[in-house]
C-alpha cells in the first residue's frame, strides 16, 4: 500500500470491499461510537457519525464522550415514494430517530439522531418498504435527482426511469450491506464484488442530475454530470451531458473553488446510462487519489481539459459525443399549489422550509402529512429545492387532501413571502460536523428581516433567490443564489450576490466576514437600487451585473477575491 496515498483511500482499499469491522463496531456497547476505520467506511453505507454539537462542550466538561448518533441518508432516485413507504418512514422517524424526516436538496431523506444500537433496525425497517440507503453517501455515485415538472407527467416519467437506471448501474454492489445490516452470512470476498468499482471505489463523491428545459429545479450545473433533456415532439431523444460541476470549496485555498459544469455534446436517449457509466470510470481512473481535496471531478477535467475529456469518452464509451442541441434553462425554483398534468392528475406543490417534516408548536405538519399519505394513492415526490409534492392525485382524491391541507395550515406557497418559499439552507448545527455558523435553525430570521427590507423598498412580492450554508462546502447550493451566505463562524458569514436565476452564473464573494447587521446594511441600498432601476423581466442578479454593481466573473480563483474591497 502507498504510504502517499491519504487516510481514507486506504481505508477503502483495504475494507474487504466496505465490510471493515463494521459489525465488531456496531456489538461494542461500550462507546457509541464506530471504530474510527469504519466511520470512513459506514459513509458508502448512507450514515454519517455525528455528535450533538449544543451538548458537545457541556459534555466535555463533565468527562463524557461527545454524545454520539448517526445520520442515515436514503437513496432514493428522483425522489418519488408510495404513500405506504412514507407511512413507513414517518414510524421510524419517531421510534428510531429524532422524530423528524429532513427532505434534502438531492431530493432524499435524511433521519438524525439515530443511536448506533438502532442502526440497523432502521436499516431492515426500510429494506422491508423496498427503501435503501446503499451508496446515499461515500466515494461513489449519490443520489441521482431529475426535474419534478409535476405539469409534464409523461416527460418527467421518462426522466425519472433514467434517474433510477442511472443509480442502479452505479451503486455499489458487494454483499457488504446486506450483511451487516440485513443479518446475511459473510460471503468470502472475491474481486468480482466489485465489477466496476473495483476495491479503491471513486477517488471522492460523485453527482448525477437530470433537468428537463426550461426548468432547472435540480441544478442541474451543480453535478459531475448534468443531463440535460433534449425533447422533440413531446419525447426525450436524448440528453446534452455537462460535465464537472460543484459547489465544494474551503476558504483560502485557491486551489479549490465551485465549478459550474461544462455542456460538452448529446448522447442519444439509450446510450445516456452507458455514457454515465463511461464518464464515471474515466475519472474512476484518472481522478486524483493522493489529495483528497483536488479528488472531485472538476479537478480531473481542468488539470487534463475538455478535448482530453472527449477523447477518452469516444474511447471508453465507443461512440464519440454529438454536438449538443440548443436548449434553454429559465427558472429554478418550485411552483406551488395545485397543478393539473397531461393525463388528468392533479399535484400540490407544499412549501416544507428546508425540508424539516417534524410536529411544530404552531403547525403539525408530520400529522398532517400522515394523515394525507393515509388517503393518497398517487405519490410523494421530493423536490430539490427541499419542497414537496403531493403527486397524481386523482380528481376524486383532490378535495379530501385540500380539505386535509386547509384543517392542518399546511402552505401551498401562499401563507409565506416570495422570498422565505424559495430560499434553501443546509442542516448545519446542531448535527453537522463541519458547520461553521447556524443555517436551518437560522433562515426564517433572516427570511423575514430581508423581507422586511424588500418591504421597505415597495418589493416584497418580488422573488429573490436565497441560499444558505453553514460552511463553505455548500450543500444549499449558495453559489447558485442570487442572495448567498456561507457560514465563517458563528453569527459571521460570507455574502455572495449575483446567480442568475436559472442555474448557469455562479454569484460573487461581495463582503468576508460579516454579521447579521452588517449583511442587512450591505442589501437595503443593492434592494432600494433594484426597485427603482430594475428592468422588466429581470431578477435581481441580474440586475446587479446591469447596473455595474458586479462585473464579469472572471475565473474560478477571482472567486475567493471580495469584489469590492471594504473601505
Ligand atoms: Fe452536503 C458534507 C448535508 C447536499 C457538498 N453534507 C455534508 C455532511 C455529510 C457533513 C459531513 O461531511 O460531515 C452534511 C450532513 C449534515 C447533517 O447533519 O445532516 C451534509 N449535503 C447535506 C444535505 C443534507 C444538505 C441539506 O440541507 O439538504 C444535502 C444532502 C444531499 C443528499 O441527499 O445526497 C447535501 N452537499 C450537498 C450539495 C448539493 C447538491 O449535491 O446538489 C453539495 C454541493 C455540490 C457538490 O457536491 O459539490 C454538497 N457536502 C458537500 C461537501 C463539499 C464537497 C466538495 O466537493 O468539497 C461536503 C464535505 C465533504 O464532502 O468533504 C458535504
Ligand atoms: Fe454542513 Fe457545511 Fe453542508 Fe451546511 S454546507 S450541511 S454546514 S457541510
Amino acid at each position: 500500500m502507498s504510504e502517499s496515498l491519504p487516510e481514507a483511500e486506504q481505508i477503502k482499499r483495504e475494507s474487504r470491499y466496505l465490510r471493515g469491522s463494521l459489525r465488531e463496531s456496531l456489538a461494542d456497547e461500550a462507546t457509541g461510537a464506530l471504530r474510527d476505520e469504519d466511520t470512513h467506511l459506514s459513509k458508502f453505507h448512507g450514515l454519517y457519525q455525528q455528535d450533538d454539537r449544543d451538548l458537545r462542550d457541556e459534555r466535555r466538561l463533565q468527562k463524557l464522550e461527545p454524545h454520539f448518533q448517526f445520520m442515515l441518508r436514503l437513496r432514493l432516485p428522483g425522489g418519488v415514494l408510495t404513500p405506504n413507504q412514507w407511512l413507513g418512514l414517518d414510524e421510524v422517524a419517531d421510534r428510531f430517530a429524532d422524530g423528524s424526516l429532513r427532505l434534502t436538496t438531492r431530493q432524499t431523506f435524511q433521519f438524525h439522531r439515530v443511536f448506533k444500537e438502532n442502526l440497523a433496525s432502521l436499516i431492515q425497517h426500510l429494506d422491508k418498504l423496498g427503501l435503501d440507503s446503499r451508496g446515499a453517501c461515500g466515494d461513489v455515485n449519490r443520489n441521482v435527482v431529475t426535474n419534478v415538472n409535476p405539469h409534464l407527467s409523461a416527460s418527467h416519467q421518462t426522466v425519472y426511469n433514467a434517474a433510477v437506471q442511472i443509480s442502479e448501474r452505479l451503486n455499489w454492489r458487494s454483499a457488504a450491506y446486506e450483511e451487516v445490516w440485513l443479518n446475511q452470512p459473510e460471503k468470502q470476498t472475491e474481486e468480482e464484488e466489485e465489477p466496476f468499482y473495483t476495491h479503491r471505489y471513486l477517488p471522492r463523491k460523485f453527482k448525477v442530475a437530470i433537468a428537463l428545459p426550461p426548468h432547472n429545479d435540480c441544478d442541474v450545473l451543480a453535478n459531475d454530470i448534468g443531463l440535460i433533456a433534449i425533447e422533440e415532439n413531446g419525447e426525450i431523444i436524448g440528453y446534452n451531458i455537462a460535465v464537472g460541476g460543484g459547489m465544494g470549496m474551503t476558504y483560502g485555498d485557491r486551489a479549490t473553488y465551485p465549478r459550474l459544469a461544462t455542456p460538452v455534446g448529446f448522447v442519444p436517449a439509450d446510450q445516456v446510462v452507458d455514457a454515465c457509466e463511461a464518464i464515471v470510470a474515466i475519472q474512476r481512473d484518472h481522478g486524483c487519489r493522493t489529495n483528497r481535496a483536488h479528488a472531485r471531478f472538476k479537478y480531473t477535467l481542468d488539470d487534463y481539459g475538455l478535448d482530453w475529456f472527449k477523447e477518452r469518452f469516444a474511447e471508453v464509451h465507443g461512440w464519440p459525443l454529438e454536438p449538443l442541441r440548443d436548449y434553454t434553462l429559465t427558472d429554478s425554483g418550485d411552483r406551488f399549489g395545485w397543478t393539473e398534468d397531461d393525463e388528468g392528475f392533479h399535484h400540490l406543490t407544499l412549501f416544507t422550509p428546508s425540508g424539516r417534516i417534524r410536529d411544530f408548536e404552531q403547525l403539525k405538519l408530520r400529522t398532517a402529512l400522515r394523515s394525507i399519505a393515509k388517503i393518497h394513492s398517487g405519490e410523494f415526490r421530493i423536490t430539490c429545492n427541499q419542497n414537496l409534492i403531493i403527486s397524481r392525485v386523482n380528481a376524486k382524491e383532490r378535495s379530501a387532501i385540500q380539505k386535509l391541507v386547509d384543517h392542518y395550515g399546511l402552505d401551498d406557497g401562499s401563507r409565506s413571502t416570495p422570498l422565505a418559499r424559495n430560499a434553501i439552507s443546509c442542516v448545519a448545527f446542531p448535527t453537522c460536523g463541519l458547520a461553521m455558523a447556524e443555517s436551518e435553525r437560522y433562515l426564517p430570521e433572516l427570511t423575514d428581516k430581508i423581507h422586511g427590507l424588500m418591504e421597505e423598498a415597495g418589493i416584497g412580492q418580488e422573488t429573490i433567490q436565497l441560499r444558505v450554508s453553514g460552511c463553505p462546502n455548500g450543500c444549499a447550493r449558495p453559489y447558485l443564489g442570487e442572495i448567498a451566505l456561507t457560514g465563517k463562524a458563528p453569527g459571521k458569514y460570507n455574502l455572495y450576490l449575483g446567480a442568475d436565476t436559472g442555474g448557469q452564473r455562479l454569484n460573487r464573494l461581495y463582503r468576508e466576514n460579516i454579521d447579521e447587521e452588517e449583511i442587512l446594511a450591505e442589501l437595503k441600498p443593492l434592494l432600494s437600487r433594484f426597485a427603482k432601476e430594475r428592468k422588466p423581466g429581470k431578477g435581481f442578479g441580474d440586475f446587479l451585473y446591469q447596473s455595474g454593481v458586479l462585473s464579469a466573473n472572471t475565473g474560478p480563483t477571482d472567486f475567493h477575491e471580495p469584489l469590492i474591497a471594504r473601505g
